[in-house]
Order: C-alpha cells, then sequence, then structure tokens
C-alpha cells in the first residue's frame, strides 16, 4: 500500500543481510495463529507485513499447527492457556509475565519453531512488534528468549490537537486528529499512527489539547460521540485506549447549569449521566485529562472547592466503568506582578497539592511536569516527585519541542529523561529515584506512568524533523522500560528507520547523544530557563518575560543573577525537598553547577568549578554551543550517502536554521550580559 508519509520505524526495507535472510526465512514462512480474536489478528497481520517486506514473500498463515506430533517451522502466536503454547512455555515463564507482557522464545527441541505468547492479547500485539524489530536489528532467532513486561501502567501521549485542526506548540504540520471542527475520517492514517505507537509500547493516547474551547467542550457528547468511536475502534486493535481533556465548566457550557461546583448535586448528576453516554459509545474508554484552575482553564477553585473536591466527582462519574480520572498538577498564579519577590512560581504545585496528598480516589491520577517551572531546557526535578507519597501520579514529559529548539534545532531530549529519571528523590531513603516513584514501585501505586505532549502532527514523517522521531520512540521506549539508556535506543531507532551503515549510525547517534548539551549551552544559562521570545518561544529575548505576568524571571542586574530559593535567604524553593536534596540545593556550593542560577543569586565574578568567572562561562558556552551546532551539520554532511536524499536535503534546511538560530542567541546572549556588566571575554572573541 502506497502512502504519502514516512512510516518511520516500521518501514521496512528488505533486509540486506543474505545469510541472515536465509536462516530467518526458515522460521517466518509459517505463521500459526492460535486464537481467533482480534489482537491474534493484529499481530498476524503486523507480522505478515513485516516479513513479506523484510523478507521478501508472504508466510502462509494458518489458523492452527497443521502438524500434530511432527516437528514444524514457523512462528506460532496465541495466549499462554493455550494447549498449543503451554507445549513450549514453562509454567515458571508464564509467572513472569504480567498482564501485558509477552514472552518470545525459539524452541530447543525444535530448531525453526518461535512461540510468541502472552497473558491478554495486548501482550500478543507487543509480541510481535518486539519480533519484527528482533529481525529488523538482525538479531539471532535460533537463540532468541525475551520475556519482557512493561514497567509502567499508563504510558500515554498528549496531543494538545485542537478540533481547527491547529495544534498548540506543535511544529510538525496540522493536527492528524481534527480538521475543521470535525473528527477526521482519514483512518487509514489513524491507524498507522497506532501502529508506531503500538510497537513502542504505547497504550493511550489524549487526542484533544488540555486547553479545551469551543466545538472542543462538546467532544464529551453524543454530537461527536459517534466519530470518536470509530477512532476508538482503529486504536483499540492495537491495544491503545482513547481519552479525551476535558473543560471543567462543563455542566455550565452544555448543561446549562448554574453552576460547575463538584459538590453540587445536579452538577454530580450530570457528569454521571455524561459518563455513562460515552461508555456508550467507547466501552474502554480511558478517562479524562484535566487542566483546571490553570492558565485561565476553570476549575474547582471558581466555586470555592480544592482540586481533591475536583477530581473525586469527577472519578466518582468514570469509576463504575473502569475509566480514570488525570488531574494535572501544572496551577499557578499566572497573573503574578514581577515587582513581587516573594512569590515564586516554582512553588506553587507542591503547595498546592501536598496538602492534598492522600485525599484522592484510587482512580485518580495526578500528572506532574519532570520540572517545577515549565519544560524548561534544564529545571531540577519537580519535588512532587517523591513529595506526593499516597497519590497516584504521571510524569509528564514534552516531546514536542517547545522551548527545546521546536522541531528545527536538533535536540534528542532522552539524554534529559533519563537524568530526571534518575533523580534521587531519598523519599523513602537512598535509591527512592524518580523511575520507581513513576513506575508504581516506590509507594505501590494502582496507577502511575508516563505521559508525553506528543510531538505528532500531519507532516510526511510525523515530526517535523525527521530526527525528532527518535525522541518519540525514547518517550516510548522509556515509559516502556526506563532501564534502556538514551544512547542504545538512538542507535535502535536509527538502524530501523535511517539506516544500517555502521558509521552513519555511530555520527547519528553521537549528533543526537550531544545535541541537548549543545542546544543547552547556546541558550539560557545554568537553569536560570526562559530568556525566550514571548509566546513564540523560539529564539532569544533575554527580557522577553522579565516584566511579564507570569512568573519566570531572572533578574540580572550589573552586579549578579539569578534566584535565591534557599530556605536561608530566598523563596524557599529548595525546602520541599526531601533532606538530603534540600540541602543540596540549599547551598551555592553544593548546588550542582547546571542548575545554580535557579537556585542561587551568583555575582558575575563569581568562580566555577571550571575555574572560571560566571560571566566567563556564559560567554564561553554561548560560543561553543554556536560552534558545536555547525559541527552537528558538518556531521550530517559526512553521511551524506547513507541517507535517503529527501530526507538528507529536509535535516541540512533544518541544520542551517539551527546555525542562525545559534549565532543570534550567542550574540544577543553574550552582547546583553557585556552591556550589563562591561565585562570583557578574556579570549577577545568578537561580542556586540
Ligand atoms: O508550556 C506551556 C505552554 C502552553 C501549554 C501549557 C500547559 C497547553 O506554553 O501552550 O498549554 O504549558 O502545559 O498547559
Amino acid at each position: 500500500k502506497e502512502v504519502d508519509y514516512s512510516l518511520c520505524w516500521l518501514e521496512y526495507s528488505k533486509i540486506d543481510d543474505e545469510p541472515y535472510r536465509e536462516k530467518l526465512s526458515k522460521v517466518v514462512k509459517n505463521i500459526i495463529a492460535v486464537g481467533q480474536d482480534k489482537f491474534t489478528q493484529t499481530a498476524v497481520e503486523e507480522l505478515k507485513t513485516a516479513v513479506t517486506s523484510l523478507v521478501g514473500f508472504e508466510p502462509e498463515v494458518s489458523k492452527e499447527a497443521l502438524c500434530g506430533d511432527n516437528p514444524i517451522s514457523g512462528i506460532i502466536v496465541g495466549n499462554v492457556t493455550d494447549a498449543l503454547i503451554m507445549k513450549y512455555i514453562s509454567d515458571d515463564e508464564i509467572q513472569k509475565l504480567d498482564e501485558e507482557g509477552y514472552v518470545i522464545k525459539s524452541v530447543k527441541e525444535n530448531p525453526g519453531l518461535v512461540v510468541i505468547g502472552s497473558k491478554n492479547g495486548h501482550g500478543l500485539v507487543y509480541g510481535a512488534f518486539s519480533f519484527i524489530k528482533h529481525i529488523q536489528l538482525k538479531r539471532d532467532v535460533e537463540e532468541v528468549h525475551i520475556i519482557d513486561n512493561p514497567k509502567c501502567k499508563l504510558r500515554l501521549l498528549n496531543h494538545w490537537d485542537n478540533m481547527d485542526g491547529t495544534v498548540e506548540r506543535g511544529y510538525a504540520g496540522r493536527s492528524i486528529f481534527f480538521c475543521d471542527n470535525k473528527v477526521t475520517n482519514s483512518l487509514g492514517r489513524i491507524k498507522d499512527y497506532a501502529r508506531l505507537l503500538s510497537s513502542i509500547g504505547i497504550n493511550g493516547v489524549v487526542i484533544n489539547n488540555v486547553n479545551v474551547n469551543k466545538n472542543a467542550i462538546w467532544l464529551i457528547t453524543p454530537k461527536y460521540l459517534g466519530d470518536l468511536a470509530k477512532l476508538a475502534d482503529v486504536f483499540r486493535q492495537y491495544g491503545i485506549k482513547i481519552y479525551l481533556s476535558i473543560n471543567f465548566a462543563s455542566p455550565i457550557y452544555i448543561g446549562k447549569l448554574k453552576t460547575a461546583d463538584p459538590l453540587d448535586e445536579d452538577v454530580i448528576k450530570w457528569w454521571k449521566e455524561t459518563a455513562k453516554t460515552i461508555y456508550e459509545y467507547i466501552p474502554d474508554f480511558g478517562g479524562f485529562l484535566v487542566k483546571a484552575d490553570s492558565e485561565f482553564n476553570p476549575g474547582p477553585y471558581k466555586f470555592g472547592r480544592d482540586h481533591a473536591d475536583g477530581a473525586n466527582m469527577l472519578a466518582e462519574a468514570l469509576a463504575p466503568y473502569g475509566g480514570i480520572v488525570i488531574w494535572r498538577c501544572f496551577v499557578y498564579n499566572c497573573t503574578q506582578d514581577w515587582r513581587d519577590t516573594k512569590t515564586d512560581r516554582a512553588k506553587a504545585a507542591y503547595d498546592i497539592f501536598k496538602p492534598l496528598d492522600g485525599k484522592f480516589a484510587e482512580n485518580v491520577v495526578l500528572q506532574v511536569k519532570y520540572g517545577p517551572m515549565d519544560f524548561q531546557v534544564r529545571e531540577p526535578v519537580s519535588p512532587l516527585f517523591g513529595g506526593l507519597e499516597r497519590t497516584n501520579q504521571l510524569i509528564e514529559l514534552q516531546i514536542t519541542q517547545e522551548y527545546t529548539g521546536q522541531q528545527i534545532d536538533l535536540c534528542y531530549l532522552a539524554t534529559m529523561w533519563k537524568e530526571v529519571l534518575e533523580f534521587d528523590t531519598y523519599a523513602k531513603g537512598p535509591e527512592s529515584k524518580v523511575k520507581y516513584v513513576v513506575d508504581g514501585t516506590l509507594f505501590n501505586n494502582k496507577y502511575s506512568g508516563f505521559a508525553g505532549v506528543s510531538n505528532v502532527g500531519s507532516d510526511k514523517n510525523w515530526t517535523g524533523h525527521w530526527l525528532a522521531q527518535a525522541n518519540l520512540y525514547a518517550f516510548g521506549m522509556l515509559a516502556w522500560d526506563h532501564s534502556f539508556t538514551p544512547e542504545e535506543i538512538a542507535r535502535e531507532w536509527c538502524v530501523r528507520a535511517l539506516t544500517n551503515d555502521p558509521f552513519a549510525v555511530e555520527t547519528i547517534v553521537s549528533m543526537l547523544m550531544r545535541s541537548w548539551r549543545v542546544y543547552e549551552k547556546y541558550t539560557a544559562p545554568l537553569g536560570i530557563g526562559w530568556m525566550v521570545t514571548p509566546h513564540t518561544h523560539y529564539g532569544p529575548s533575554v527580557d522577553g518575560y522579565e516584566y511579564s505576568k507570569w512568573g519566570t524571571y531572572h533578574r540580572a542586574d550589573t552586579k549578579a543573577i539569578g534566584i535565591d530559593r534557599s530556605v536561608k535567604s530566598g523563596t524557599g524553593f529548595a525546602g520541599q525537598y526531601h533532606r538530603e536534596n534540600a540541602a543540596m540545593f540549599e547551598s551555592m556550593e553544593t548546588c550542582p553547577e547546571e542548575l545554580l542560577l535557579f537556585f542561587h543569586r551568583v555575582p558575575y565574578d563569581y568562580v566555577l568549578k571550571s575555574g572560571e568567572t560566571l560571566i566567563q562561562h556564559i560567554y564561553n558556552t554561548h560560543f561553543e554551543g554556536a560552534e558545536e551546532a555547525e559541527k552537528l551539520k558538518e556531521d550530517w554532511v559526512k553521511i551524506k550517502d547513507y541517507i535517503r536524499k529527501d530526507i538528507y536535503e529536509d535535516v541540512l534546511e533544518r541544520f542551517n536554521r539551527q546555525i542562525e538560530n545559534a549565532k543570534e542567541w550567542r550574540d544577543v546572549v553574550n552582547s546583553y550580559f557585556y552591556r550589563k556588566t562591561g565585562i570583557p571575554d578574556k579570549y577577545g572573541r568578537k561580542i556586540y
């Protein structure tokens, strides 16, 4: 089937290694589907599509093992309770499987036979995709033995798609879900999207923006539910549930009630009826995502109630059907006076949600942005991780590159995410890392996991920048299993999606691995953040948000820059962490240097560990960052011959823009500080 968009890592080109293909052919020539259910069908269809392209012939599919007792070769796909599967998979192996897990095993006594088994259908689909990956990476099929389970229960994407077809903070074209205030009927593309997501383990998508306005308010009504049900049918085949963002004041807008007070009888009843209707259309509907009392969205505060009142009321409406409420913690005063130095936006989420810890219903999950501010290129980890001990929680990561180069600049985010996940909260002593909070093991949560703000749109490569596909891929992989390294993920993605030439692969992996740091170097220094062009958030504007209402200030003067967030003399934010981290952030000496200006107000002549002064560090990193951006392009040029021509050209054009952007950042930031301080660059480089 010809489509006018890329299939990313599922774009199968024929395996060029003859001997490997030969070996493989013996195994993949038969597919034996034990069950008849829709997941088995999906798994078989995927295996068939992949084999046909990768190996070059269409495998035979049979419903039962035609073999009787004779040795057979092929892939058997089925539930671990099926007799045929049980023959080859031990109890011990079955024991190790979770709900969504799978086992892939080549049968020793029966060379050429591979079994893919799972406890439920989702697992079978994951198992099929995993086997496909296995062969794309040319791993041994005669020795395969994988038992794999997702570490996190919820692995969600959040789309900030509006019904008019625009995407808030989207850099990859239009919405794939909505157009002209209608739900899309291009279900072919949706199916391919479901395939891509399922192949990286995603099990839920929130399809509309958290800012729920105009028509989107009505998505939870029969006006749209029929069309949404069709989307849900497509996703369901791949083990993915759909969720909707809702407007907390819906009972007023839709129900024509006088209030949306979560404790009001009529409001409670209205939500219960609404939930009932939704589940009539979509029996496995995932639930609601709610941005309440945040950036002008209505919430329980409006009615004199707190966030637990609001979330629990919705949770009760969804509970009979197994739905959940995902409640965002991105709540802060967005009409701050910049003159007010007491209010600290970084403190808001913890101040609001910590006192509510333990008060949320069983089917409520709090969704917490990884940092206390807003997806900056460098932030400390939110103190809510480790702070909330009796509440389900999801970590919210931003795959779309709002503050990290907008899919023009290369910025592989897995390196950042990994640092966040490895951060030790000390909530229960050492080894209380964020990764153990979000996989639910530290506090034994019923629901937990990852939510990623999607970077996907209608562009033919889905993500604007071809290499930004790696971020989507990495998000899924880490949500599935946070023990993967960013490097192995990058390599895998590269081989599957771009090229398998070893030199080209290593070059691209190296580019990806250093790209976050490069981006950080030429933008705002040492964790202070912002300094971006207001509203668009691309390109430099050092004072762009300095005198605004958003609570995002650097407070640079001629002597010093940064915010004192210590307990002793500052806003006290550092005190929101557990003792070990609070102490570390409290003092300038022990605060990690990359976060120095986030936590401290630092004079320009302060000497850093490198021996350079703060001002010199700012100059150095900005010159280096711009140079390293040019190096990224040089590397890309070196591998020209190994990359498909149109991809090569597209990416080259992005690097040219990145170089311009980096130069602009370098000169604006350096000039700003030179003009503030009058201190020249000790290496005499050009500052304007
Ligand atoms: O990062 C900010 C964005 C807003 C976004 C908001 C949020 C969807 O600038 O565009 O709104 O965060 O996360 O709710």
